[in-house]
């Protein structure tokens, strides 16, 4: 998979995609990453890549030159015979965009190549979003100050799911075994830390009652922390009248 990422500080890439995990799919060559800064797409002398707001209003609106021209100059590196390819998503990450969940990295990482702009709090001209981007995102409802660290969020969730990627087996696991419950409590040694002991069935031996144990555990933790999953959660016959009950009291 290709991945461009466009932005007005590709400084912030730096950390986080030269750390272990993610630049093992680098290494395995599963990914290729390429940061491009919007400024080395213009060609006046200041560089320029905002300007007021028609209209008026207090702050500065990104150009549409510059960022088309970054896309359209990765395009025609990449596909020279053509214009692109149809099926080439060009996502801009935006407060304003579809909310992102497993599913939506799931999607995405079946493309061979992606191209993020990273939104910014003074905004884009909008006829980047009309004409040139095919997919809006938003990361979560709070305030991010720029749209990079959610690019750096996406990229991290799509890379991980690549056959071959570290994750890429969790992921299997995920879906086959997928419950949709939140994970049951894990121990370690030493069997007391402190005064607290480990949940005597955990030492028991019987994998059953620790199968058991375990399931329960997730179901009422997801019961109490993220109610809202239990809907979509693969819940047995049994295991759904019990969450009915306590639920209705
Ligand atoms: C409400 C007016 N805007 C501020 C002038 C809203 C606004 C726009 C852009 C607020 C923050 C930003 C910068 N954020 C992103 O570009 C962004 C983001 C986010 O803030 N939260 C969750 N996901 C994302 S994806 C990109």
């Amino acid at each position: 998979m290709r991945i461009d990422i466009l932005t007005l500080f590709p400084g912030m890439f730096q950390g986080p995609f030269n750390e272990s995990i993610f630049q093992r799919a680098v290494d395995k060559e599963l990914v290729m990453v390429n940061i491009h800064n919007i400024r080395d797409y213009t060609h006046d002398k200041h560089h320029t890549v905002d300007d007021y707001a028609y209209g008026g209003g207090i702050g500065m609106v990104i150009k549409a030159e510059p960022v088309f021209e970054a896309v359209e100059s990765i395009i025609s590196e990449v596909y020279p015979d053509s214009d692109g390819r149809d099926d080439l998503p060009v996502i801009l990450l935006t407060p304003q965009g579809r909310l992102f969940r497993q599913k939506i990295a799931e999607e995405l990482s079946g493309h061979s190549h992606l191209i993020l702009i990273c939104g910014h709090y003074e905004g884009i001209d909008e006829r980047i979003r009309e004409h040139l981007v095919t997919d809006e995102v938003s990361i979560g409802d709070y305030v991010l100050s720029g749209g990079e660290l959610a690019a750096m969020v996406l990229t991290d969730t799509v890379v991980r799911l690549l056959p071959g990627a570290l994750g890429s087996k969790d992921s299997a696991r995920d879906d086959s075994h997928s419950t949709g419950l939140l994970e049951y409590p894990q121990y370690t040694r030493p069997e007391i830390y402190r005064d607290w002991p480990v949940p005597q069935v955990l030492l028991s031996g019987n994998h059953g009652q620790i199968a058991r144990w375990r399931r329960q555990q997730a179901i009422l933790r997801t019961l109490e922390r993220r109610p809202d999953l239990l809907d979509k959660a693969d819940l047995g016959a049994e295991e759904r009248a019990l969450v009915e009950k306590i639920q209705g009291s």
